[in-house]
């Protein structure tokens, strides 16, 4: 990476996922992140097909609820096709970005952190966490890849 990115600077990606959208969430969850104090260097709508959201996923590959979370990813079940994707940089970018969106499972996420006050477990088993946030730097640097462009990402 090169030029002003700072040494102990980290970037993460977040996309707030289709659900997050439905239910109007986007403002809420930019200001919850922005007490991060991070910069957002990076930003997109993206419509997702689904070699995307296999790709995002690939770790997932074979879980019972695979072909359900593409599905999410997607927008099929929401109706509404499109998330927004975000890249944050900073100090320990990862690990704030984390720490505010909450565990995984909702039912275990903090009450205060954004999946714990506005996600859900489908019917269907599907944790629909309202927002990905990336889970190390190796994960960070991949997905950052697949969802931006170099030049889309402004320091
Ligand atoms: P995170 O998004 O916290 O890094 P991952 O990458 O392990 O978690 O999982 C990706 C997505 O897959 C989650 N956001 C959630 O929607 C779904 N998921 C993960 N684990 C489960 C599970 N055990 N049951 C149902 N859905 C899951």
């Amino acid at each position: 990476m090169s030029n002003k990115k700072g040494l102990s600077d980290q970037q993460t990606l977040v996309l707030i996922k289709p659900d997050g959208l439905k239910k109007s969430l986007t403002g809420n969850i930019l200001t919850r992140l922005s007490e991060t104090k991070l910069n957002i260097v990076g930003t997109r709508v993206v419509k997702v097909s689904r070699k995307l959201a296999e790709e995002h996923y690939k770790h997932l590959k074979g879980k019972p609820f695979y072909p359900e979370l593409i599905k999410y990813l997607q927008g099929k079940i929401h109706k509404k096709e499109k998330i927004l994707a975000l890249v944050y940089q900073g100090k320990n970018a990862i690990k704030k970005v984390r720490q505010i969106a909450g565990a995984t499972n909702p039912e275990e996420a903090g009450p205060t952190t954004i999946r714990g006050s506005y996600g859900r477990i489908t019917t269907k088993g599907v944790y629909e966490n309202v927002i990905h946030a990336s889970s190390n730097e190796e994960e960070a640097k991949r997905e950052i890849k697949l969802w931006f462009k170099p030049n889309e990402i402004i320091y």
